[in-house]
């Protein structure tokens, strides 16, 4: 459909399943994450399959990489009319375990990341009056999990932020913000977990139910993506049938 759009944390997961889906339906996709090696299979796949791509190196966390990646993206298709903020990580430990460094993390990638990325997209987007910002929350988002104070803390701070971007940019710039709240969708994203007991536990939960795949997330970014111009999907609530609630 000739529109470009932007998508961190494209290099696994939800990230690349979105932009695997944009292109076949003609959204030229510029994938952005740190390891290349992906981006680059993954833009190969999308060739393949006749879509149009760009590899965009991008650490979400440094203020100037997101700006020079945002400029290379502009420069190639000449606007960006989708940004899909999605980069994000979930280490789990109780806080009495004090993993500072791991809840600086979260704040940086999951918070001031999608911060960094907005503010670089925002002046195109309001020079253009269009655009449609996604942005990565979570089921932690809405409520509280043990194990993951700080990464609710972080994905409640992206819920707020897209309830008041959408008030302050909506209908003044005319751009739609949409708020994406999955539950467990089978990626990467648990791979990180190091501590034992929520390790566990997380191995059990693939047992006990069938995981959202990151392509279900994607099939939902499509239908707000579809939506007539008067209508925004404020947020897309999406959880697996035997997830409960
Ligand atoms: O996980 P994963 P998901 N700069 O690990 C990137 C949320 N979510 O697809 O840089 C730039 O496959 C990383 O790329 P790389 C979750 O919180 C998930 O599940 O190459 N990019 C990779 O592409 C997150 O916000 C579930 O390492 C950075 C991507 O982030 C989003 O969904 C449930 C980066 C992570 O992909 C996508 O996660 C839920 C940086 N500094 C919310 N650091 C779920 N899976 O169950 C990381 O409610 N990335």
């Amino acid at each position: 459909n000739g529109k470009a759009a932007l998508i961190t944390g494209a290099s696994s997961g939800i990230g690349a399943a979105t932009a695997l889906k944009l292109a076949a339906r003609g959204v030229k996709v510029g994938i952005a994450a740190r390891r290349i090696d992906r981006l680059d299979a993954l833009k190969a796949e999308i060739i393949k399959a006749g879509g149009d791509a760009l590899v965009i190196e991008m650490d979400v966390v440094d203020p100037a990489s997101v700006e020079a990646g945002v400029k290379k993206l502009a420069d190639t298709y000449g606007s960006i009319d989708i940004l899909f903020n999605n980069a994000g990580l979930m280490p789990l430990s109780d806080v009495d375990q004090l993993k500072i460094s791991e809840w600086h993390r979260m704040v940086d990638v999951n918070v001031k990341g999608l911060l960094n990325t907005t503010a670089a997209v925002l002046p195109l987007m309001i020079k253009q009056h269009s655009g449609h910002i996604f942005n990565t929350s979570s089921i932690a988002g809405r409520k509280v999990f043990k194990g993951l104070s700080v990464y609710c803390a972080t994905k409640h701070a992206v819920t707020a932020f897209s309830d008041g971007l959408r008030m302050e940019v909506g209908q003044k710039h005319n751009i739609c913000v949409t708020c994406i709240q999955p539950g467990a969708v089978a990626t990467e994203l648990y791979d990180q977990i190091t501590d034992p007991g929520y390790r566990q536990q997380m191995e059990d939960l693939t047992k006990q139910m069938t995981f959202l795949q990151g392509a279900d997330i994607a099939d939902t970014i499509l239908f707000a993506l579809q939506a007539p111009a008067h209508v925004n999907v404020a947020e897309l609530f999406v959880l697996p049938i035997d997830q409960g609630w």
